[in-house]
């Protein structure tokens, strides 16, 4: 550190640990990251991504000004150029075809940044459109739809109480690559080392032998996407053997009674066929589920983006509730955010419903506001009244990230009148944009983790103001977003004070609280004061001027109990078998006798790599090549393929081609890639990328495989052919 250095904390916006970080500074540029020892939360800890921020924050190929369209050419232009064409042109196409013809994108980052949290519900309300997607569908929705039936809110998800509980069963995610997910804990692998070194026990059920699987007691080598019946025979056994005990949840429990039957056709015997596990092994599990002093279920990626999504989200919280788990200590438990509403007294809410509208073209159900991203291209390219013509994308890349990525990438191009893009990158979809509005480098920006806070295993707070100001010509996030709703209601020049203001009402009128709370805000900006408010109106009577004195954190404490103040279900009761989940067990009934493909293909994820953006650091990428089809030695023998050999993949949606990588870590009969690579696309400004551009797996996909009650695309456990390539 030279003497001119200086550091600053900064909270990790790049995956869902939130580790807090300590940047050091130079002028105005990051030379270095460590993990924050002082951090409330994290202690320290990081990843070799966080410790290359530095180097994502001064990417050469980032974009430092907004880029607009003209004569077919992407060309830079000023804010005001950018605001002024959005302006023109999105009101002009939503006046002359209706609201449903502006769709709206949402991408992973918007977790990670202040304005994701802040703005994208003010832009949804503005274009007044239902034609909403975001990367929930190719990720959690299932776990929200199964919260929605079963607690009356698609937000409640209760976490695995990692630094109590005795015994975790982990389904589907490997936190050792990616350092955990609906479950926000950073060092998520040494918290996992500290179960183990307390006596407790850990099961990891996952096709591949992986890190997370290797440090695990036992591990379930199952067959893709047959996670809920082997979820399902859990249950059936603990009901079976009449080791439910649910304690003091019963007395908050709807339909408890008739949950033995709806399983009954799930024993272990009729699951080890498809689940290729022994029905032994399904009862030792239950049993020991059963017997832990406390036991927490866990199921991620893996046990959602399957055909059964939902069914298994479902599942692993009847299994925390059936033994007792759900919300104690130990066990699975809802966080309280420093955000949240308060806790109000308890008694029946609205409910949930799925399938409030339709999507136009496949008639796919709505859930929780959102439509399928695997109908994105659909409803772009498919003429007819109410097609998508005008495309705002907020942080996302789907033509990585979703299926079939070449058929949106020709409805992007050929099929909109207009596209707006809010990213740092100019890649494979914001490529096809009329106006590409830059967000400045993470450094330059505030940091408070709206969603991830709710999905911690520790309550804690902490908020960081930028480390360095903004470069001259940039614009802060929270204002791009702010101005782009006004650009959608035709003006470009309003203050985007204006919009945050508005907001500050509509919050204060919703709580009931006094109008002149608004002008006793601090905050040296709009997100600011919003936060402000949203502390003040919360649970632990916290405000800004508290997280400004503690910039590293304030810890709120353990999980608590907070049952049955968190349920919102008519019935102001535990849903145990809401009526859309009990019908679609007629689907998984079905599966008891379906004959396996012969070879299906999951994903996976590496440390240092991040979904389909981080590709471009040469800290992160670089050396051996990680795009590689990986097989079994079995698989590989009977298909002629030998180490390092082209291999070709085939599924319903396409043709890719990789090198072979062969493996005993991955079970005979699936391979994997993994997703978020296929930079090859001309138009990009990513170079580093681009010449290790690697191939896009989620061409495989014809995006016509989804969970039906989600709407979450299947991206895991879907059939493949694979054979050498010529
Ligand atoms: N086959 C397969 N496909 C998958 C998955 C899988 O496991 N297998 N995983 C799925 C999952 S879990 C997810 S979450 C999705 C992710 O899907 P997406 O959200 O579509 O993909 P990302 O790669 O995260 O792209 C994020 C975009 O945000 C931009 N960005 C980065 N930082 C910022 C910022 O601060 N502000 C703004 N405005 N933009 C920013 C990046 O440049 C990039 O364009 O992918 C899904 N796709
Ligand atoms: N390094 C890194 N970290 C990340 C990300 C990243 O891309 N890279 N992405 C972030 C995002 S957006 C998310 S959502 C999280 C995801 O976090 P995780 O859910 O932990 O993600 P994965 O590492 O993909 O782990 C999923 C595991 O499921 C297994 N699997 C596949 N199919 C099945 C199946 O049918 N049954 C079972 N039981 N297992 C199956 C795969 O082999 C894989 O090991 O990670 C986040 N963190
Ligand atoms: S684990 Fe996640 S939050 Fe922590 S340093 Fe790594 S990328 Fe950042
Ligand atoms: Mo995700």
């Amino acid at each position: 550190m030279s003497a001119n250095s200086r550091t600053a904390p900064r909270v990790c916006p790049l995956c869902e640990a939130t580790c807090g970080l300590t940047l050091t500074i130079e002028g105005t540029t990051v030379t270095g990251a460590r993990g924050d020892r002082d951090d409330i939360f994290s202690r320290g800890f990081i990843c070799p991504k966080g410790a290359a921020f530095g180097g994502l924050d001064a990417d050469p190929d980032r974009l430092r000004t907004p880029l607009v369209r003209r004569d077919g050419v992407l060309r830079e232009a000023t804010w005001e150029e950018a605001f002024a064409t959005v302006a023109a042109r999105l009101p002009e196409i939503t006046g002359a075809h209706g609201p449903q013809s502006a769709g709206i994108v949402l991408g992973n980052p918007n977790v990670h940044t202040m304005a994701g949290g802040l703005y994208p519900p003010l832009l949804i309300a503005a274009l007044r459109t239902r034609n909403v997607f975001s990367a929930s569908t190719l990720d959690q929705m299932p776990k929200h739809v199964s919260s929605g039936l079963l607690f009356g809110d698609a937000n409640a998800i209760p976490v695995p109480d990692l630094d109590r509980t005795a015994h975790l069963l982990l389904i589907g995610a490997n936190p050792l690559e990616s350092n955990g997910s609906l479950c926000t804990a950073p060092d998520f692998p040494g918290k996992l080392k500290a179960l183990l070194a307390r006596g407790g026990t850990l099961t990891v059920v996952d096709p591949r032998r992986t890190r997370t699987a290797d440090l695990a007691g036992r591990h379930l080598a199952i067959r893709p996407g047959t996670d809920a019946l082997l979820l399902a025979a859990l249950a059936h056994v603990l009901v079976d053997e009449k080791l439910a005990a649910p304690g003091p949840l019963a007395e908050h429990l709807e339909g408890l009674d008739r949950l033995g039957d709806a399983l009954a056709d799930f024993t272990p015997e009729a699951v080890a066929g498809p689940c290729d596990l022994e029905p032994a092994t399904v009862r030792a599990v239950a049993r020991e589920l059963a017997a832990a002093p406390t036991a927490a279920v866990y199921g991620r990626i893996g046990s959602c983006t399957v055909a059964h999504g939902t069914l298994a989200s479902w599942l692993v919280d009847v299994l925390n509730i059936l033994t007792g788990n759900l919300d104690r200590p130990g066990g699975a438990l809802f966080p309280l955010a420093a955000t949240a509403r308060p806790p109000r007294p308890a008694g029946p809410g609205k409910g949930f419903t799925l399938g409030r509208w339709r999507s136009r073209v496949s008639g796919h159900p709505e859930a929780k506001g959102e439509l399928p991203m695997a109908a994105l291209a659909e409803e772009i390219d498919t003429p007819g009244e109410g097609r998508i013509r005008a495309l705002v994308v907020l942080a996302a890349n789907p033509v990585l990230s979703a299926p079939d990525g070449d058929r949106l990438d020709r409805a992007l191009a050929d099929g909109l009148d207009f596209m707006v893009s809010v990213d740092p990158y100019l890649n494979e979809t914001s490529r096809h944009a009329d106006v590409v509005l830059p967000p400045p480098p993470p450094s330059r920006s505030a940091h408070f983790d709206f969603a991830l806070n709710s999905l911690a295993v520790r309550n804690q707070v902490r908020y960081t103001r930028p480390a360095v100001p903004l470069d001259a010509g940039a614009l802060d996030e929270s204002e791009i977003l702010a101005r782009l709703i006004l650009a959608a209601g035709g003006t470009h020049r309003g203050a985007p004070e204006a919009v945050d203001a508005h907001a500050v009402a509509a919050a204060i009128e919703r709580a009931g609280a006094p109008e002149e709370l608004a002008g006793r805000l601090s905050g040296a900006t709009g997100p600011e004061r919003r936060l402000d408010l949203m502390l003040r109106l919360g649970p632990y009577d916290l405000t800004l001027d508290d997280l400004l004195a503690h910039p590293h954190g304030i810890d709120l404490g353990p999980l608590r109990p907070r049952l049955p103040e968190v349920l919102r279900t008519r019935s102001g009761r535990i849903e145990l078998l809401p009526a859309p989940l009990a019908a679609d067990l007629g689907r998984l009934r079905a599966a008891l006798g379906d004959t396996p493909a012969p070879l299906v293909l999951v994903g996976r994820r590496h440390l240092r790599s991040n979904n389909s953006w981080m590709h471009n650091l040469p800290a992160l990428n670089r050396g051996t090549n990680t795009c590689t089809l990986q097989i079994h030695p079995e698989d590989a023998g009977r298909i002629g393929l030998t180490e390092g050999a082209t291999a070709r993949i085939e599924a319903a949606g396409g043709a890719v081609e990789a090198a072979t990588e062969i493996t005993d870590t991955v079970r005979a009969g699936v391979v994997s890639l993994p997703h978020g690579w296929g930079h090859g696309r001309p138009g990009t400004r990513m170079a580093v990328a681009a010449a290790r551009p690697g191939v896009n797996v989620n061409q495989l996909l014809d995006g016509t495989l989804l969970d039906p009650l989600s709407g979450t695309a299947v991206l895991n456990g879907f059939p493949v052919l694979v054979t050498a390539a010529e």
